[in-house]
């Protein structure tokens, strides 16, 4: 088996990419043709496939790096029957680039179309399906354009689609598009007539003679103009208009072609919102329009919810006048985690109901675990003892274990009862899920909640368990603080914040009893939960801290 040099093959025409993901890992095995990663430059995705079958040894790129033509992005072992030596793989496919790459240049020299004589400032043109970055057949999934559109040149005509790409063939003109000769789910080939269009003549008419003697001097223009393009896209995006409706940051890729974003801007929408459906992700037309129509529908709806709409942005002032700044990009989860909050504070009218539960038994029974916990390896928390009170106290008042669904405008009442616990983390905060907490004991769920506090930390978990709960519970107790007013979790509808625990004199009816209280703070959906259930539901969890057998009935 001999080490082989993965390298990035023909880009089409693109100079340097941007690699948006990875596929393989140093161990794996791949076939050829697998993709190894995903490389995006402002007009397409595309995958880079596998020279050959064998095992990958080192991935030599990283999500973000910039990669061109003949760069290595990572070593293989070519299996001893994929006939992939370093012979087979180096020569007929480095010929086989260099010819198609000369045949393309060739190509998008002939297939440039001869302007037609001007007439009066306006020409027509036939436009032609340029060089597709050696594929072929590719059907059309989306025409950008419709009859008597005015363009730019360089602005998206069609949209095609290979098992690889998605692609925009751009227009090479300004002018008015004429009639258009392909249908969606037609299949294209480089030379295949597209449409018909007008072509203004540079300049206009008072400079008509000018422009047609200075060709070259135009199609110099036309280029310094497209490069400049995603510049000038940029600076004319709309003002975040909400508190919640923050552009885009360093970290937070969004994947959408530039008609995409186009239609976005001209829409106000915020493409760091949407869910793309198309491949890998990728935001289509389709995804923009839905997500305006459902914005749309959530603002007529005159109980929906503001989802930032309205709100006036909060304008940053220019912080280095104070004083030296450093800025830093967020970290993905930094980003979702300020997106879930804000979502949930703005989407959930909350209330946060207080209460103090006696737990001096429970602390000397909880204590008096220790050797048993000990043998098992395991450590006894109060945390355990909260998931059994919180789970009995669901079960009780099922009111809390409930989702909204505003939109069908139903209640959906679950039938299990999953609890979310707060893990604070170097990485932010995670909400791993301890299943079925009503079924297991004590023992039990301390193991789990300690095994998946550490996965937290390590970054373990998996999206499974990370998903369903029904409630959530966040204890500051082994930190300090005597309350606080925690952030429902939507689409649950309450979440239990605990603090940290304090000897307090409690009035027994003849003197004060030096007792162990445990500061509890509920915030509620007070859409879904009333007050007087709210304050039920904290009695039901300090009785049962309060007389920890009860939670055996
Ligand atoms: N009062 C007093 N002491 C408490 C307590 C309380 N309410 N809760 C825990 N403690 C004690 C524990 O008994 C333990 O003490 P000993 O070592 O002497 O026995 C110590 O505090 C540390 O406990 P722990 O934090 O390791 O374990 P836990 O099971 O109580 O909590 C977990 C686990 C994952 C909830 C916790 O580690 C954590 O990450 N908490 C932070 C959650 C958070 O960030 N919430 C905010 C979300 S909103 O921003």
């Amino acid at each position: 088996m001999s080490e082989q040099e993965i390298k990035v093959p023909d880009l089409g025409g693109a100079d340097e990419v941007e690699v948006i993901e990875i596929t393989v890992s140093a161990g794996d095995s791949v076939e050829a043709e697998d993709p190894i990663l995903t490389v995006e430059s402002d007009k397409a995705s595309v995958e880079l496939p596998s020279p050959g079958a064998g095992k990958i040894t080192k991935i030599t790129v990283k999500v973000g790096d910039k990669v061109k033509e003949g760069d290595v992005v990572g070593m293989m072992e070519a299996s001893a029957d994929s006939g992939g030596s370093d012979d087979s793989e180096e020569k007929p496919e480095g010929k086989a680039e260099e010819k198609s790459e000369a045949k393309q240049e060739e190509k998008s020299e002939e297939s440039k179309p001869a302007p037609k004589k001007a007439s009066g400032g306006s020409r027509k043109e036939t436009v032609k399906v340029p060089a597709l970055d050696g594929f072929d057949n590719v059907p059309v999934i989306e025409i950008n354009v419709a009859e008597g559109d005015t363009i730019e040149a360089d602005d998206p005509l069609v949209t095609v689609e290979s098992d690889k790409a998605t692609m925009e063939i751009p227009s090479p003109y300004s002018g008015k598009v004429g009639k258009i000769l392909v249908s969606e789910g037609d299949k294209l080939s480089e030379g295949h007539e597209l449409l018909e269009m007008t072509v203004q003549e540079e300049g206009g008419d008072e400079e008509a003679s000018e422009a047609a003697s200075e060709e070259p001097a135009k199609e110099e223009k036309s280029e310094s103009k497209s490069e400049e393009k995603p510049k000038q896209q940029a600076e004319s995006a709309p003002e975040p208009q909400g508190a919640t409706y923050e552009p885009p940051t360093p970290g937070a890729k969004v994947h959408a072609g530039p008609a995409v974003r186009k239609l976005a801007r001209e829409l106000g929408a915020d493409l760091a919102r949407i869910k793309g459906s198309g491949p890998k992700g990728r935001i289509i037309k389709d995804d923009v329009h839905a997500y305006v129509k459902s914005q749309l529908k959530q603002a007529q709806q005159g109980g929906g919810v503001a989802t930032g709409s309205g709100i006036p942005g909060v304008k940053l002032p220019d912080f280095s006048q104070f004083g030296e700044v450093k800025r830093e990009a967020m970290s993905r989860m930094m980003f979702a985690t300020a997106n879930n909050m804000q979502r949930s504070w703005l989407n959930v009218p909350h209330v946060t109901q207080f209460e103090d539960a006696d737990i001096t038994d429970m602390e000397d029974f909880r204590k008096a675990q220790k050797a048993a916990g000990e043998k098992k390896g395991v450590k006894m928390t109060p945390l355990p003892f909260l998931l059994k009170a919180c789970a009995t106290a669901l079960a009780e008042l099922p009111q809390f274990n409930v989702s909204l669904d505003m939109e069908r405008k139903e209640v959906v009442r679950k039938q299990y009862i999953h609890i979310g616990i707060a893990v604070d983390t170097p990485n932010g905060l995670m909400v791993p899920v301890i299943k079925d907490v009503d079924k297991k004991g004590l023992w039990e769920l301390a193991a789990e909640s300690a095994e998946l506090a550490q996965k937290a930390r390590d970054k373990q978990l998996k999206p499974a368990e990370m998903q369903g709960a029904c409630f959530t519970i966040t204890s500051l107790g082994g930190i300090g603080g005597t309350a606080f007013t925690p952030i429902v979790n939507t689409p649950e509808v309450a979440i239990l914040g605990v603090s940290k625990a304090a000897m307090k004199p409690v009035w027994d009816g003849k003197e004060f009893q030096p007792r162990l209280m445990l500061p509890l703070s509920l915030s509620y959906d007070h859409r879904a939960v009333n007050g007087a259930d709210a304050a039920r539901f904290t009695t039901v969890l300090s009785q049962l801290l309060g007389d920890i057998r009860t939670l055996l009935l």
